[in-house]
């Protein structure tokens, strides 16, 4: 599919700041467009001008997927500045620092790095590069991208899988990308929060209700550490989870980059990494009795049995299970605006403080085309409550920042008819 030439503004819109963005739309898809066009730092997309205002690696790759639709050639420039982050070792830092800015904390000087944070994130840039081929994006310049990717990749099994289980373990609650889920909190319980350096948080300025954000106690605990990890010459720190929705993620993206080597004559990509993962997950990782996937505090040598939306993530993979997963997940998340980011029987459940019940854009549009009707369900709640971070699982009020990319991005692919 060709991606089409962008549309002239629709009238009658609300228009918040420079674009038209806010629900009723005239367009969604118009509205989607001129969002990302706002959040375009020329070759960059922040995920929201006032509280994220850098690149942030999965964000960066879920904004490609969105730029694919408008400008091809403007989609793999995020994915190339991305890649351009790389560290040595392979590791795609979770936040690039491109400009100095007082609206987020903490910045490279608190990470002890001068342009890029020392964790990573999700790694969806193998699956966003498939994505932009797919569409007709540029062989050449994607081609290029595949050896940042694959190293990327390898430095999972290098540096986030200390007990050798073919399997993910972050290393910091920010690294998997759903920062305050209660999946996190055991192992949190082990960091002193008192060692902390003093700090000021920016973000409960930014998002006027404190209840949307993490606590203080938690903000602490993240700082110490960022600051461990510094102190080890950024290797892992006192931390490690295994996380079966960052290993799923890993595993579709071994095999959309295996994909994009057979398109693009990629030859020297080592095979059957991905099927690894996958035999990893069903080994250390799947409890048949619950039906879903266990984390695991290779820490503590704990297994931990959180019923949280990223134990059942893996089935967004040709797994053995992943029928009976799903319909687990549906089951316990069907709430009137699935899906929750942890299941509402769970003690911690929260449905507006962000990452502990709130329902999100791109956990949805990872599973999407496995759970009928989730698509239209989480389109109908974009257009009643306009591209917010997340959103209330309950009643469908929008939550946390405003005019947030991926939210514009994935409701993009959707509208023009993709499926991950
Ligand atoms: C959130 O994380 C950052 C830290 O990386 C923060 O709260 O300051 C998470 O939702 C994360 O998944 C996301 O990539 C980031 C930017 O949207 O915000």
């Amino acid at each position: 599919m060709q991606a089409s030439k962008a549309a002239e503004p629709v009238r009658g819109a609300r228009r918040t700041g420079k674009a038209r963005v806010e629900a009723p739309f005239v367009s969604l898809e118009r509205a989607c467009i001129d969002l990302l066009r706002a959040n375009d730092r020329g070759g960059y997309t922040v995920p929201s001008p006032r509280l994220y205002p850098h690149q942030w690696a999965w964000d960066s790759a879920f904004a490609a997927i969105g730029w694919a639709h408008i400008d091809l050639d403007r989609a793999v420039t995020e994915l190339e500045l991305l890649m351009q982050g790389q560290w040595p070792d392979g590791r795609i830092p979770h936040i690039r620092f491109h400009k100095p800015s007082a609206d987020y904390f903490p910045g490279p000087d608190f990470w002890g790095t001068r342009d890029r944070s020392s964790i990573t994130q999700p790694p969806v840039w193998a699956s966003a590069a498939r994505r932009l081929l797919e569409l007709g994006g540029d062989g050449r310049r994607i081609r290029a991208l595949l050896g940042p990717i694959d190293r990327s990749h390898q430095f999972f099994r290098i540096a986030r899988d200390p007990l050798g289980y073919d399997a993910v373990a972050v290393v910091h609650p920010w690294e998997s990308g759903l920062d305050n889920s209660p999946a996190w909190d055991s192992a949190m319980a082990a960091i002193d929060p008192t060692k902390a350096p003093p700090f000021q948080r920016v973000d409960k300025k930014r998002v006027g209700d404190p209840s949307q954000r993490p606590t203080d106690d938690h903000y602490k605990r993240y700082v110490v550490l960022v600051k461990a990890i510094a102190d080890s010459d950024f290797g892992p720190g006192p931390l490690a989870v295994y996380d079966p929705m960052m290993t799923a993620i890993l595993a579709r993206a071994e095999e959309d980059l295996e994909w994009l080597a057979d398109q693009l004559g990629h030859s020297e990509l080592e095979r059957g990494r991905g099927t690894r993962l996958c035999s990893g997950l069903m080994s250390r990782l799947y409890n048949p009795a619950l039906e879903r996937f266990s984390y695991y505090d290779a820490a503590a040598g704990e297994r931990l049995e959180v019923d949280v939306v990223g134990a059942y993530l893996p089935a967004m993979l040709d797994l053995p299970v992943s029928a009976r997963v799903l319909e687990r997940l549906r089951q316990s998340y069907w709430t009137e605006w699935p899906l929750p980011s942890t299941s509402p029987e769970h003690p911690e459940f929260d449905p507006v403080r962000y990452w502990r019940g709130p329902t999100w854009v791109n956990v949805n549009w990872l599973v999407a085309d496995r759970l009928p009707g989730l698509k239209e369900r989480t389109l109908e709640l974009i257009e009643r409550s306009g591209f917010c971070e997340y959103f209330n699982p309950l009643t469908g009020e929008g939550l946390g920042a405003r005019e947030f990319s991926w939210t514009a991005a994935l409701a993009l692919d959707w509208l023009r008819g993709c499926a991950m």
